[in-house]
């Protein structure tokens, strides 16, 4: 589609989570040339397990754009084995945590190169180059943040809240640890300066893009950004498409919906999309001081990825 289209005259920076922000950041991919795209990514999920480095939303998204992302977990590499963890469970290890035997080798090679002194950015373009992604794909930023969720149960780091206990223990608060504040990487600095638009990806307002506000000076230049600002909501008919943003919301005592997802960016937003099925709530957002599109927002196949990032780009810069 890319060939036959007349090239868009933007840069875009789009801020994404896991699964649905990688969905629309591959319909941005492919409308969009290397040069024109930053898809920045949240690392709050990142964890250690058995001394590697893992950072899910990150493989997520370069996994997605390299087209072997396993469609069916929404996680991981398609084709998957898991003899590695099958004889870690057996030598008496928890292994709650899905570490394939391919996957392994992107939290081996990352380990490696961070702990010979390279940035989680400069690894990740590595990662990114030899799995053929030609966009740039950035952490937030190099330093550590890590999302933590105060539960009835306890504090959880986000990876044994999200899998170990399955979202399951009410949550009370979501918190950032960070050592004294996590500076923006430079990629995330560089797009800040040089796009002309901004993607807010359908991922959890809460727990994916959350974290990438928190990171130091983030907030306050979203909201001085003099281009475009645009978010798709991740919540459609009071649901969310995969992972626990509807439940956790309901836990804060908000109504699950597009309208509450678009609270949450007032101020950092200037129009944001909704699905059909909520075409009904589109005053309310609109009188959050934001413009509205409604079209179709979920994403399936391949072209509804690209209709959607064609939408919202043509949408924000009408
Ligand atoms: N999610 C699960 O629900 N269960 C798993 O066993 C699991 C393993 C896993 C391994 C590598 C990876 O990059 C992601 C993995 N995820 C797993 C997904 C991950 O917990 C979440 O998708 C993100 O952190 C939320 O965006």
């Amino acid at each position: 589609a890319k060939d036959i289209m007349p090239r868009y005259d933007t840069n875009a920076l789009a801020l994404a989570g896991g699964v649905g922000g990688a969905k629309l950041a591959l319909g941005l991919a492919k409308i969009l040339d290397p040069d024109q795209l930053t898809l920045v990514v949240n690392t709050g999920d990142d964890e250690i397990f058995y001394g590697l480095h893992v950072s899910p939303d990150l493989d997520t998204v370069m996994y997605t754009l390299a087209g072997i992302a396993n469609p069916e977990t929404g996680w991981g590499i398609t084709g998957e084995t898991f003899n590695m963890l099958e004889r870690l469970t057996a030598y008496g290890e928890d292994t709650w945590f899905g570490l394939g035997d391919k996957d392994l080798a992107t939290h081996i090679r990352r380990t490696n190169l961070l702990n010979n002194g390279e940035s989680l950015s400069e690894v990740t373009s590595k990662l990114a180059v030899a799995l053929g992604v030609e966009h740039a794909i950035m952490p937030m930023t190099d330093d550590s943040l890590r999302t933590i969720v105060d539960t009835e149960i306890g504090s959880l780091a986000f990876q044994d809240y999200f899998v170990k206990h399955r979202s399951e223990p009410k949550a009370t608060a979501i918190r950032f640890d960070t050592n004294g504040g996590a500076r923006p990487s430079p990629g995330f600095e560089r797009a800040l300066s040089e796009s002309t638009i901004i993607v807010f990806c359908p991922s959890n307002p809460y727990l994916s893009v959350a974290p990438i506000l928190e990171v130091t000076g983030i907030r306050e230049r979203i909201a001085g950004f003099p281009g475009k600002r645009i978010a798709v909501s991740p919540i459609i008919g009071g649901a969310a498409i995969k992972g626990p943003a509807a439940k956790l919301m309901a836990e804060f005592g908000v109504e699950p919906s597009c309208v509450d997802v678009a609270k949450q960016y007032i101020g950092l937003c200037d129009a944001f999309v909704i699905d059909n099925i909520d075409a009904d709530r589109a005053n309310e957002i609109d009188s959050l001081g934001m413009d509205v599109l409604v079209c179709n927002t979920i994403m399936t196949s391949k072209e509804d990825k690209i209709t959607l990032a064609r939408k919202v780009l043509d949408f924000a810069l009408r």
